[in-house]
């Protein structure tokens, strides 16, 4: 998120002024409301939230889930990034979740979630999150709270308007937030070029409704425009997808005066019904670029990562009335749409008042052609004829907008550091609160669905200053949790948060946890490495690669001993839980690693490679605390002088007989429990 302090320049000094010297800004009732209440948030112990509230990470490129009232810490999703909890993107089997098309991509910064709906409403099945950096969308699943699948966006720089997701799931999309030459375009031209030469695209990914499996189902090619953010329409509007538009100037350089020169962008609205039949009626051109595909099997416990070469491109130029665009002042970044589907809420940065669409004026103003030219050859519609109304002062910097079902919106005001609760029917404000700092997104539990559940509403903050013990340079970020079930908002509780928060869904816990993967079974396994059973454990050399197929279970690791390793050899450590029972996993490290650990589920099997560099003996053990003799879960490998004669010998509870002149055939034993 980024801030233009150009156009109205002494108000945005003022607000600046405010958040550098957040004290004298807060409002007179701040202390009162800084006491929170703290027994609508507290969760006695041995008690569960009544929500699940799933965060982007930010910049850390993962995704936290949290409880919500006691916002809790539950769990951190590794998914654009390397996990050195779980080994997630180091062990062998998910490296592949990370490849693209520009090979191994470990750290990405991550926006936006959206969960699967049903008929508009939260259905639990999958959380689906964007990568914003090298364009790709993850999907999450609810049943392991592990991430399923990563699907690689061609003809996109700066995912950020995705992933939205229509009322049953159909699509989710995802918008270029830089337009750039197309995929198999000579991208080797001058910068200047922009307005000739680059162009954006909004991708409609299909959802599998069995397996969550996502397609590129097409893209839409569009003007070179920077998308920000969107929405999908629903109930009467469903069909329609909304995205808000900055930089219509097309500028290249100094985007903070040169975008913001024209006094309105755009809404983008998408008759994505009207796509789908030029798509069906061949309209539809076949482009070729390179993405990957990777997904991540329950049975092999192993990702694989496929190179795609094709996408469908639709032209607005062949597809008359499927897209239009809505005047917008001043660099809209939040375009939400409300329960309903009737109204569409654009927040502009900049913009002194927020306006709010109305979906059937829209159509009315379609039918009537009441145009105000084009833009790039697509129809611009008059701003007054598609205008429910503005919201007057409602605060300064306002981004994102939740609904509670109860006909009122709440929108975060990032330059004033509050959260203005206002009326849709009448768009009268009703109620502000201080935020503890510089809001960014916010979330009603349910909030962008048909139904929200709403009751709460969390605050994601992009400054904490004094609200937390100090930790150096850098301060955590957090989360505020306020009441939103009487007239006025009530603040209850700060929480810090992994990363940087933007957009988080919250839906109720009873969607999901009754559905919880307890143990992956072991007769299921089929990885290409599994040990079934401490009798299959063995050790086998390839050339330079050495195989260790190697179990797990409370409380040795088997083989527990291996000799006739060589320097320079590739050591693959294949190891397989074989607990059947709930939250058993063992952990797996050998000194000098320079991968990392990895941790193995119940009836999982997971590999980590690792280099013998030196001679020695080099211990490797349990990182998970599993039992009372956790401690003794280890063992001993030994590494030989490449070209030694030491004979690959593996063992568990039997001593290797007392020779000295080693045999060079392949040894093992393993004891009987
Ligand atoms: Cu407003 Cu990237 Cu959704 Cu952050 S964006 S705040
Ligand atoms: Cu297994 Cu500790």
């Amino acid at each position: 998120m980024k801030f233009n302090y150009f156009k109205i320049y002494v108000i945005l000094i003022m607000a600046s002024a405010c958040l550098l010297s957040m004290q004298s800004c807060k409002p007179k009732t701040a202390q009162a409301a800084a006491s929170g209440d703290a027994s609508k948030s507290f969760v006695a112990p041995g008690k569960y939230d009544e929500f699940y509230n799933i965060v982007s990470g930010g910049f850390n490129g993962q995704v936290a889930v949290y409880g919500i009232p006691s916002g809790r810490l539950f769990r951190i999703i590794p998914v654009f990034s390397q996990s050195p909890e779980s080994g997630y993107g180091f062990s062998e089997e998910t490296k592949p979740m990370l490849n693209t098309s520009h090979g191994f991509v470990p750290w990405d910064d991550q926006h936006h979630i959206a969960l699967s709906q049903t008929q508009g409403e939260h259905d639990g099945r999958w959380a689906f999150a964007n990568g914003n950096n090298t364009p790709r969308i993850a999907r999450i699943d609810l049943t392991t709270f592990r991430t399923s699948e990563i699907l690689e966006i061609p003809n996109s720089a700066g995912n950020h308007a995705s992933p939205f997701i229509t009322e049953n799931s159909e699509y989710i999309v995802a918008a270029t937030r830089f337009s750039i030459p197309l995929d198999d375009q000579n991208g080797d031209v001058p910068i200047n070029t922009y307005k000739q030469n680059f162009k954006g695209s909004v991708s409609f990914i299909s959802v599998n409704p069995t397996s969550g499996e996502m397609s590129i189902a097409f893209q839409i090619r569009t003007p070179g425009v920077n998308f920000d953010l969107s929405r999908a329409g629903k109930g009467k509007s469903h069909g329609w997808f909304f995205f808000s538009c900055y930089n219509s100037e097309k500028a290249n350089t100094l985007l903070e005066q040169n975008a913001s020169a024209k006094d309105k962008d755009f809404v983008m609205a998408v008759n994505w019904k009207k796509a789908e039949e030029y798509l069906k009626a061949g309209k539809a051109k076949k482009q070729a670029v390179r993405y990957a595909h990777n997904t991540y099997d329950d049975n092999t416990h192993s990702a694989t990562s496929t190179i795609l070469t094709e996408v469908a491109i639709l032209d607005p130029a062949d597809c008359p009335d499927m897209l239009y665009l809505i005047p917008c002042p001043k660099s809209p970044h939040g375009t939400d749409v409300d329960p309903t589907g009737e109204y569409i809420v654009a927040s502009g940065k900049l913009a002194a008042s927020i306006p709010v669409f109305s979906f059937t004026k829209l159509q009315k103003a379609i039918a009537d052609k009441a145009f105000d030219g084009q833009y790039d050859g697509i129809t611009v519609i008059k701003y007054e004829a598609a205008l429910h109304g503005e919201v007057a002062k409602p605060g300064l910097g306002p981004l994102h907008t939740e609904f509670d079902g109860k006909g009122y919106a709440y929108t975060s005001m990032f330059l004033s550091s509050e959260i203005v609760k206002w009326r849709i029917s009448d768009l009268q404000v009703l109620d502000r609160v201080p935020t503890y700092y510089a809001i960014g997104h916010l979330s009603v539990p349910g909030g962008p669905t048909a139904k929200p559940h709403g009751k709460y509403m969390i605050a994601y903050n992009k400054m904490t200053k004094d609200r937390y013990l100090p930790t150096g340079p850098e301060l955590t970020q957090s989360a505020q949790l306020y009441d939103i079930s009487g007239e006025k908002m009530k603040l209850l509780l700060d929480f810090p948060t992994t990363g940087e928060p933007h957009y988080a869904e919250a839906l109720p816990a009873a969607l999901i946890q009754g559905k919880q993967r307890k143990i992956y079974k072991i007769e299921e396994n089929t990885h290409a490495y599994v040990s079934k059973g401490e009798g299959k454990a063995k050790v086998e050399r390839n050339g330079n690669q050495v195989h260790v197929w190697m179990t797990a279970i409370r409380s040795h690791l088997t083989p527990d001993n291996i000799e006739g390793v060589k320097v320079g050899d590739e050591v693959y450590f294949h190891i397989t839980n074989l607990e059947q029972d709930w939250d058993v996993p063992h952990g797996f490290a050998i000194k000098g690693a320079n991968n990392a650990e990895i941790l193995i589920m119940p009836g999982e099997t997971q590999s980590l490679k690792w280099v013998a560099d030196r001679t020695g003996i080099f211990p490797f053990y349990c990182t998970d605390f599993c039992s009372a003799l956790h401690q003794e879960m280890s063992g001993y490998l030994r590494v030989s002088p490449a070209g030694s004669n030491v004979a690959l010998h593996f063992s568990t509870g039997t001593n290797k007989p007392a020779v000295t002149a080693d045999t060079v055939k392949t040894t093992g034993s393993v004891s009987k429990n």
